[in-house]
């Protein structure tokens, strides 16, 4: 079976690779099918951007596709960035900005705690729409640390270590796309009746 991912998110895409490997699903990128679109995420939750984006390119290709929206939501700013964490402090911000302009609007605050979510819609090969979430909790550190990963990873917490501390499969067994993968995955395996 193959599977496009509908993001334009390298990051993304690596840590599908990485969740799909060896369960007999071929995975594709929009890049690597030579597929570019801006999709415009207009929709208030998770759910409904990933279905947006999933259903933009079920649209293209009429083939199994899924589609991750997520972010990190911060208790003591109500829930901030939270769906918009790509677009925080608006579009001049790179990875970098966005996660010091976290770190900034945390100054002071005690309550640092917060949780990533993942909403993935998988659209398959009839057209029809599934959804899974995952979430993890953890904290908000004081300081970027780690080199791996993307986004918020280097001040988002579990335990002593920021997400970007850990390895790609060590996020991955508790991470928000872990878990939403792990749902979609256990779905697959019904649809099919084997393992995926
Ligand atoms: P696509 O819409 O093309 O998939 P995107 O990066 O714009 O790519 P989202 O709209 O879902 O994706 O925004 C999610 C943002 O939330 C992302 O850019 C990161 O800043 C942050 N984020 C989501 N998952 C994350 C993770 O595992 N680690 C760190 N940051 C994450």
């Amino acid at each position: 079976m193959e599977l496009l991912i509908a993001t334009n998110n390298a990051h993304k895409v690596e840590e599908f690779k990485r969740l799909f490997a060896g369960l007999g699903i071929d995975v594709f990128s929009l890049k690597e099918k030579g597929i570019s679109v801006e999709i415009e995420e207009n929709g208030t939750t998770f759910a409904e951007n990933a279905y947006i984006k999933a259903k933009t390119i079920y649209d293209l290709v009429k083939a199994p596709v899924i589609a991750d929206d997520s972010g990190i939501c911060v208790d003591a700013l109500f829930g901030a960035p939270g769906v918009y964490s790509a677009r925080y402090g608006g579009e001049g911000l790179d990875d970098k900005g966005r996660t010091a302009l976290l770190l900034k609007n945390m100054e002071g605050v005690k309550d640092r705690s917060a949780h990533f979510a993942c909403a993935i819609c998988y659209i398959d090969a009839l057209g029809k729409r599934h959804d899974f979430y995952g979430e993890c909790q953890g904290t908000i550190g004081f300081s970027p640390k780690g080199e791996n990963g993307f986004g918020y990873d280097p001040v988002f917490m579990v335990g002593e270590k920021s997400f970007s501390e850990l390895s790609g499969k060590e996020k991955d067994q508790i991470s928000h796309r872990g878990k939403a993968n792990e749902k979609l995955l256990a779905y697959m395996k019904g649809e099919t009746g084997h393992d995926q």
